[in-house]
């Protein structure tokens, strides 16, 4: 089912001349309305007139997260801020948050493509969607409430934390789709399980669960112990917010609404295009937003186009789901991990919770990575060989796929600490000495 199938299912060619179009009015508007964009396309000698194909959007300089902290806070607008009707802030936990705005028609063109993510996801207006991303300056509340009331389905807006009103509410309001990140999704469900409330007894039937890296085998354990059928979404505030990306009902990559953003997966130290396929990261650009244009923003965050037509039928550009970002990633003694491979070895193995953490550390001139992961109940009442032997185990395996040495420490159930938002997987003490 398509929320809107003529811009869903657009034919390709139509598709690259309504790019097109949109493109050169991005890149005018940036132009002549963003003091840096003129700056940095006069540099290399370049004017909005040059842009007469999709290709020659390479030619274009690309922005960083770091061009809109320099311009903090409203230095990248390109209206005046008469026309502006909301305003909303990255989450960023390091140096100053990145701000971004938004017109009346940013707001409707958003709450459009939110609306198509959900139905893309499983969601009708029939549903009664509990909405437990954070609402307030995060991208993720305000963004998903929009699309429910787009869609005419009923929103809950209840935000993120009081986990157990989470659930009454969830009980007594018949909740049947519910909207937050995986890892509270997780907490919520094993707050079910402290509470006795068997997930089969309600209705809860979906689950739109982004804004953090999750892997599959997360995936299939939400599903599993929330009885529901749950997708990926995807999104930044600095190119709107969520709703750049979802997984269709085939659970094979995310669709990103490509009448609305140009994408390109490029290898970040050459800054060239790779290969389809191939892993790089992802660099978006925005066709239709008025209040703040962005031009091959540099997300950092880690995907592959996947170069296959969908059998969903939406000729949208599909991208694997994402390992990670760029700046998660750990080098440990020249060796790049992912938290998110972490999680994958993890799970795969059973007899650990999915809470786990990655200590890196120093020890003289050699690196350390430490995962602490909680055991199962039911392995933890065990003797205490049995828990040695499993932590020889489980270090085998995470060695044999991240390819160094990691020493395991399991701990008891419910140490690591629970998230109600973006889940925090990694201290790096390294920083720190
Ligand atoms: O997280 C927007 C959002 C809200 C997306 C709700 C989905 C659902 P920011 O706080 O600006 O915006 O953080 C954006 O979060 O660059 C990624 O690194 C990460 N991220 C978002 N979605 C996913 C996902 C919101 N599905 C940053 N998988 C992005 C992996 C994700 N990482």
């Amino acid at each position: 089912m398509y929320w809107n199938e003529k811009y869903e299912c657009i034919e390709e060619a139509e598709l690259k001349e309504l790019q097109l179009e949109r493109l050169k009015t991005t890149v005018k508007r940036a132009f002549y309305n963003v003091p840096f964009y003129r700056k940095t396309f006069q540099e290399i000698g370049l004017e909005p007139s040059d842009i007469k194909d999709l290709n020659d959007l390479q030619r274009l300089p690309f922005t960083s997260k770091k061009d809109l902290r320099d311009n903090y806070p409203f230095g990248m607008f390109a209206v005046p801020m008469s026309e502006i009707v909301r305003i909303h802030s990255s989450s960023g936990t390091t140096g100053k948050p990145t701000v971004v705005g938004y017109t009346r028609h940013d707001i409707e063109v958003w709450s459009e493509l939110m609306a198509r993510a959900l139905v893309c996801g499983g969601a009708t207006r029939h549903d009664i969607i509990q909405n437990a991303y954070g609402y307030g300056l995060f991208t993720g509340g305000l963004g998903v409430h929009y699309g429910c009331e787009r869609l005419g389905a009923s929103v809950i807006p209840i935000s993120g934390g009081n986990t157990k009103r989470q659930i009454m509410i969830m009980k007594d309001y018949k909740s049947t789709v519910l909207t937050c990140t995986p890892s509270y999704a997780l907490h919520i469900a094993e707050t079910m399980d402290d509470m006795g409330v068997d997930p089969e007894e309600l209705e809860l039937h979906h689950g739109i669960f982004g804004a953090e890296p999750w892997s599959e085998n997360m995936r299939q354990e939400i599903e599993r112990r929330l009885n529901i059928s749950a997708v990926d979404i995807y999104g930044l505030s600095e190119v709107i917010g969520p709703g750049v990306g979802i997984e269709c009902q085939e659970k094979d990559g995310l669709h990103i609404f490509s009448d609305h953003f140009l994408i390109e997966v490029i290898d970040p130290v050459t800054e060239k295009p790779v290969e389809p396929g191939q892993m790089g990261e992802l660099v978006i650009t925005s066709l239709t937003k008025e209040a703040l244009p962005i031009i091959r923003y540099r997300t950092r965050d880690i995907t592959s186009i996947i170069p296959k037509k969908c059998p969903c039928g939406r000729t949208h550009v599909k991208v694997q789901r994402f390992t990670g970002r760029t700046d998660d990633m750990i080098i440990i003694r020249g060796v790049n991990v992912f938290p998110s491979q972490v999680e994958s070895v993890l799970l795969e193995m059973g007899g650990v919770e999915p809470h786990y953490r990655l200590i890196v550390d120093r020890k003289g001139t050699l690196d350390t990575l430490e995962v602490q992961v909680e055991v199962s109940e039911k392995l933890f009442s065990d003797k205490v060989r049995g828990l040695e032997e499993f932590e020889r185990r489980l270090a085998h395996e995470l060695e044999s796929t991240l390819a160094i040495s990691v020493k395991v420490t399991l701990v008891e159930p419910r140490t690591i600490e629970r998230s109600e938002g973006k889940a925090v997987r990694v201290i790096d003490k390294r920083k720190f000495s």
